[in-house]
C-alpha cells in the first residue's frame, strides 16, 4: 500500500491528490489512507494536507537504497554488490548469512532501520529509522586471524576521511573502535570473522553512524555519551553520499593494506588518535589496567605501560581516558 501511494504521489509530482480520488485508485477507505500518510510522516515524508484538495507530497526522506548510494561511489569492487533493507534485526547478522551462502567479497549489507543491532561483547547498539547509518561489509582477506583486529583501525580511518570529506568535521578514534566528537561517540564499529584456527573465511565489518538525530532522539541508556552528526554540523546531513565515501576511503586504504601491510594504516591511525600519549584504564573481560599508552603494534594491539613499569598487549578492552594523570 505504501508503495502504491508512494507511486501515485510520484506520477503527481507537486500536485494535490485527494482523499477521494486515492481511495478509488488504492481500493480503500479515507480512514486507511489516513493511517497511510501519518505513516509515511512517521517515516520522515514531509505531506502537506489541505481541505477540500488533498495531500501534496513535500519532500522525501533521505534515501540510501542502492541507486542512492551508487550516485557517488568511485569504487572499482567494493559496495558494487548491495542488499539493502527498510528495516531488518542487524545487518551484521544477515551479512554473516550471505558471506557463508558464498558472497563475493566487497558486498554491502545496508538497512534504513535496525531493530537489534548488536555492539561488541553482547551490547546492544542504537539506530533510528531514516536518521542512522547501519552498514556491513563482507571482506575476504587473506590473512591470519590475529591480523583481523587492523581492520578496525583501518575501517576508523576510512570513516574519518569520510566524515571530514562529507561535512568537514574532524572527529578523534579511540582505540579500538570508536570515533568521537568532544568526547561524544558518534560511530561504533564492530569487527567480526568467520574462520578456522589459522584461515580466515570472511571478515564482518559492521558501522554504525549517528547521522540526523536530534538530542531527544536518543535512547535514554546513550543520551550523555551520544552525539550526532547533525547535532555538531547544525545541519542534517545525507546518508548515501556519506556511505558512498566510505566505500571510497575503504577501498584505497584496503588496497594499500594488503599491498604494503598495517604500517601505513597504522600511522594514518595513530594521526586521528585521541588515545595515544595519554593515561587510561582499559578494562578487559578480566580486568582493569591503568597506565599510559605507548602506541599500538603492528597487529594493532594497544601497548599499555602500567605504574609499575610492565607494558601490556591488549587486544579488547573498553578505553577510559584517565582526566587528570596521576
Ligand atoms: P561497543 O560495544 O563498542 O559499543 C556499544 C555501546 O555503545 C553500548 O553499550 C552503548 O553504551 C553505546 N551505544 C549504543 N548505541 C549507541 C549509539 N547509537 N550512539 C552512541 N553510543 C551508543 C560498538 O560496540 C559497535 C557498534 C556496531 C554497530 C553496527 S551497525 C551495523 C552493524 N550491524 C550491527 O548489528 N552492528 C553493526
Amino acid at each position: 500500500m505504501k508503495e502504491a501511494l508512494l507511486k501515485m504521489f510520484a506520477e503527481h509530482e507537486g500536485q494535490f491528490l485527494s482523499g477521494e480520488k486515492i481511495s478509488q485508485q488504492l481500493g480503500c477507505s479515507r480512514t486507511a489512507i489516513w493511517k497511510h500518510i501519518d505513516e509515511l510522516r512517521k517515516n520522515g515524508y514531509q505531506l502537506e494536507s489541505a481541505p477540500r484538495k488533498g495531500y501534496r507530497l513535500v519532500s522525501k526522506p533521505d534515501e540510501i537504497q542502492p541507486h542512492e548510494v551508487k550516485v557517488s561511489l568511485q569504487t572499482k569492487w567494493l559496495g558494487h554488490e548491495q542488499t539493502y533493507y527498510e528495516a531488518v534485526s542487524s545487518t551484521q547478522s544477515v551479512a554473516h548469512r550471505l558471506a557463508q551462502e558464498g558472497a563475493v567479497e566487497g558486498h554491502l549489507v545496508v538497512a534504513n532501520e535496525q531493530t537489534a543491532g548488536k555492539g561488541r561483547l553482547g551490547r546492544k547498539w542504537y539506530s533510528r529509522a531514516g536518521s542512522t547509518i547501519s552498514m556491513s561489509l563482507i571482506l575476504r582477506p587473506e590473512l591470519p586471524p590475529q591480523r583481523t583486529p587492523q581492520l578496525t583501525l583501518l575501517a576508523a580511518v576510512a570513516v574519518v576521511r569520510a566524515i571530514k570529506q562529507e561535512t568537514g568535521i574532524d572527529c578523534s578514534i579511540k582505540w579500538p573502535n570508536d570515533i568521537l566528537i568532544n568526547g561524544k561517540k558518534l560511530v561504533g564499529i564492530l569487527t567480526e570473522m568467520q574462520s578456522e584456527p589459522d584461515v580466515v573465511h570472511s571478515v564482518i565489518i559492521g558501522i554504525g553512524i549517528n547521522v540526523n538525530q536530534t538530542p531527544d532522539e536518543f535512547a535514554d541508556e546513550i543520551e550523555t555519551v551520544a552525539t550526532s552528526l547533525a547535532i555538531e554540523k547544525g545541519a542534517s546531513i545525507k546518508r548515501a553520499p556519506l556511505i558512498a565515501a566510505i566505500l571510497n576511503q575503504f577501498e584505497v586504504l584496503y588496497e594499500l593494506y594488503i599491498s604494503s601491510g598495517f604500517s601505513a594504516i597504522r600511522s594514518l591511525w595513530e594521526a586521528h588518535s585521541i588515545s595515544i600519549g595519554t593515561h587510561l584504564y582499559a578494562r578487559t573481560t578480566k580486568e582493569v589496567i591503568y597506565g599510559y599508552a605507548q602506541g599500538i603494534t603492528d597487529e594493532g594491539a594497544l601497548l599499555l605501560k602500567d605504574e609499575a613499569g610492565k607494558t601490556h598487549q591488549i587486544y579488547s578492552a573498553d578505553i577510559e581516558i584517565a582526566s587528570h594523570p596521576t
